[in-house]
């Protein structure tokens, strides 16, 4: 079973560097990856990752992308001197070469398909490569954009060869388009190329009509290239999240990718003089750990651009320890995509939806004329003087804000007498239970002859302990399985509401009859997948009908995509209790997959509440808590029937204004 998270460095990468005076190429230096390495270290996550040695790649590999004649005139640079490098690098754009390039992109392009055969052969489960030169503008014939061998399209073309994959997703979160992989690619069905990037219609480097929304791939690669052009600079969180949740994650679920190889820009994060954008660093965290459920969780992340050192060496300390299974640090921020956000989310929607299933229900809303537009929420001036200074401040003390703490526990489970689950390592069996009288104390809300039953008893004793363990953050996260689900639910969400935590969110999957009649007055929200459900509903009440067919691919992850995960990242819960119930009409893997991907959310805090009935869910479900290397196979899915859809948008419509996370679309 592969586990682990490789690391890919070598300082031999720094040897070379910018020779002559180009202000265009000056941000490209050496310093970008000892001082990523550098605050790996600092934080420990060196160690813990598995060292993986670069090489050369050879002739052969990298002309699986490239011509002859371009690797001749990389090979040339080796002996030439200043002036000479000098020419050759402005034969091309935005580009430079050094006597040391040829050594250091042969190690980048090694280094890179080191980790591909690490996680291609179960060595590792995922890992990153910190390598310099980067690739992704660079061309069949030419360099560009700093960028000499296209690490990660030759990446693709390796594994697909080698390994004989058939479905390989790249994922360009670099603030650039990666039009090198696009070129290479675009009438490749076999790759699906997402790359969102700063574009300002058209005004931003490097000016290409084909980064816009509308080009979609050619021939048999129609629908596999994903353009998601920025046109305001500014766009923050909320913006990536919700690209991520209303185009990208869909269709990568659907495409069902066997590797999922990251082109790990940075220039995307707050503070580069680059994008001008404002995601913090966590929001990478966050990015990766939605990617480490496609394709069995094997993602290798290459790094692309990034050029504020400081912003750059948090956000891949964030992408590394993400990859290593620790809980992913809080959002903050307000969650609200900005207007031009939305619009380009609509369009290349709109452009992609021939294409996908799960965007043939798509309402295809005319796109607002971007010239009369209204101001953007973002107040970025790109006019201004750019001032790295103020963002190593603002750096110093948003990391300091940010919560790092991985509790002793994974993972305590309450099972009942007898029960053997195989546990996987970090899984503590609860034995410790509450007294009578403090159980009783504490679920005054339960009518009393619930309480006889002894085998209830014992089971919300146990609870109760885990659930202070929960809130001290003892353990990260728990399982229960129970005599009846609803009564522990009752019970856990009260003692959750008398605790200092401000945001609950709750998820009950199937029938759960007590918890029906519970009032929530607003305390927290409570979301309710089910086959039938009452006619009453609020924004913080929801009730939401799906019904997937038993022994079929699923369709679940549509509705986790357009609506559970955004209602979720919308609300920025503290804490989460899923329960289900009897008649629950969604599969084990399915709440797998959501378990998994709100993993990312409250710290990783969640309380699984599920029928002792069910033990084969229970393993299923505390494998996947206590992040078992192996357990992340979801696909393949299928396209959702139009009967949950209609059912869906129905309910979507009353909650869409005040879950801002849920639009999809800027009308
Ligand atoms: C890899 C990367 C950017 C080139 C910008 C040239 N390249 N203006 O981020
Ligand atoms: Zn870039």
């Amino acid at each position: 079973m592969a586990c682990g998270t490789a690391l890919v460095y070598d300082e031999e990468m720094m040897s070379y560097k910018l020779l002559w005076d180009d202000p265009e190429c000056s941000i490209e230096v050496p310093e970008r990856l000892s001082s990523s390495y550098k605050r790996l270290q600092d934080y420990d996550l060196v160690k813990r990752c598995i060292q993986l040695p670069v090489r050369e790649a050879t002739d052969e590999e990298i002309t699986l992308v490239h011509s002859h004649d371009y690797l001749q005139v990389v090979k040339s640079t080796q002996t030439m001197n200043e002036k000479e490098l000098k020419e050759i690098s402005q034969k091309y754009t935005a580009v430079f070469y050094h006597q040391n390039s040829f050594r250091c992109a042969k190690l980048s392009l090694g280094g890179t398909l080191q980790l591909v055969d690490a996680i291609l052969t179960r060595e590792v489960q995922n890992g990153m490569a910190i390598v310099r030169p980067p690739g992704h503008h660079s061309q069949r014939n030419q360099g560009n954009g700093f960028c000499v061998f296209n690490n990660v399209a030759i990446a693709a073309e390796y594994a697909k060869k080698k390994y004989k994959l058939e479905r390989i997703l790249i994922v360009d979160w670099d603030v650039h388009h990666g039009q090198g992989i696009q070129y290479i690619f675009e009438e490749d069905p076999s790759v699906l190329y997402f790359s969102w990037h700063r574009y300002e219609h058209k005004t931003f480097w490097p000016y290409l009509r084909e980064s816009d929304y509308d080009v979609i791939g050619r021939g048999k690669g129609t629908g596999f290239n994903i353009n998601l052009p920025w046109n305001k600079v500014g766009m923050g969180n909320a913006d990536y999240i919700a690209a991520f949740f209303h185009v990208l994650l869909p269709l990568a679920f659907e495409f069902n990718p066997e590797l999922v190889l990251v082109s790990a820009g940075y220039d995307s994060a707050i503070g580069d003089p680059e994008g001008r954008m404002c995601a913090t660093p966590e929001c990478f965290s966050h990015l990766t750990n939605m990617l480490m459920n496609l394709a069995g969780g094997k993602l290798c992340a290459v790094l692309e651009g990034g050029y504020n050192l400081r912003s750059l060496a948090e956000s891949v300390c964030m992408t590394v320890r993400t990859l290593l299974g620790d809980p992913l640090p809080r959002l903050t921020g307000e969650m609200t995509p900005c207007h031009s956000a939305l619009e380009s989310i609509q369009n290349v929607r709109a452009a992609h939806t021939p294409y996908w299933k799960c965007l043939l229900y798509n309402e295809i809303k005319s796109a607002h004329d971007p010239s009369s537009e209204g101001d953007s929420q973002h107040s970025s001036d790109q006019q201004q003087n750019f001032d790295t200074a103020m963002f190593d401040i603002f750096l110093d003390s948003h990391m300091k804000k940010i919560e790092f703490a991985v509790p002793p526990l994974r993972t305590c489970a309450v099972l009942p007498e007898g029960c053997c689950l195989a546990l996987p390592d970090g899984v503590l069996v609860e034995e410790k239970t509450a007294t009578r009288e403090h159980i009783i104390a504490c679920s005054s809300s339960l009518p009393n002859e619930l309480l006889e039953k002894e085998t209830m008893l014992a089971t919300l004793g146990k609870m109760l302990v885990i659930l202070n363990k929960l809130l001290e953050y003892q353990t990260m996260n728990s399982i229960v399985l129970s005599p009846d689900s609803s009564v522990c639910a009752t019970f856990a969400i009260k003692h959750v509401l008398a605790s200092p935590v401000k945001r609950l969110l709750c998820i009950n999957i199937g029938d759960l009859g007590i918890l029906h009649e519970f009032d929530n007055d607003g305390e927290y929200v409570c979301l309710n997948i089910c086959g039938t459900y009452p006619t009453g509903m609020s924004n913080r009440q929801i009730y939401l009908k799906w019904t997937e067919s038993p022994n079929e691919y699923s369709s679940f992850f549509y509705i986790i995509f357009c609506c559970i995960l955004p209602l979720a990242y919308n609300y920025q819960p503290d804490f989460i209790i899923i329960t289900t119930g009897s008649n629950r009409t969604i599969g084990d893997k399915d709440i797998s997959l959501l378990i998994s991907l709100l993993q990312g959310l409250a710290n990783g805090r969640i309380l699984t509440i599920i029928p002792e009935t069910e033990p084969k869910l229970g393993q299923k479900l505390v494998k996947c808590l206590s992040d078992s290397p192996g357990e992340k196979h979801f696909g393949p899915h299928r396209a959702p029937s139009l009967e949950n859809i209609q059912n869906l948008k129905e309910k979507l419509d009353i909650i869409e204004k005040e879950w801002k996370m849920l639009q999809c679309s800027a009308s």
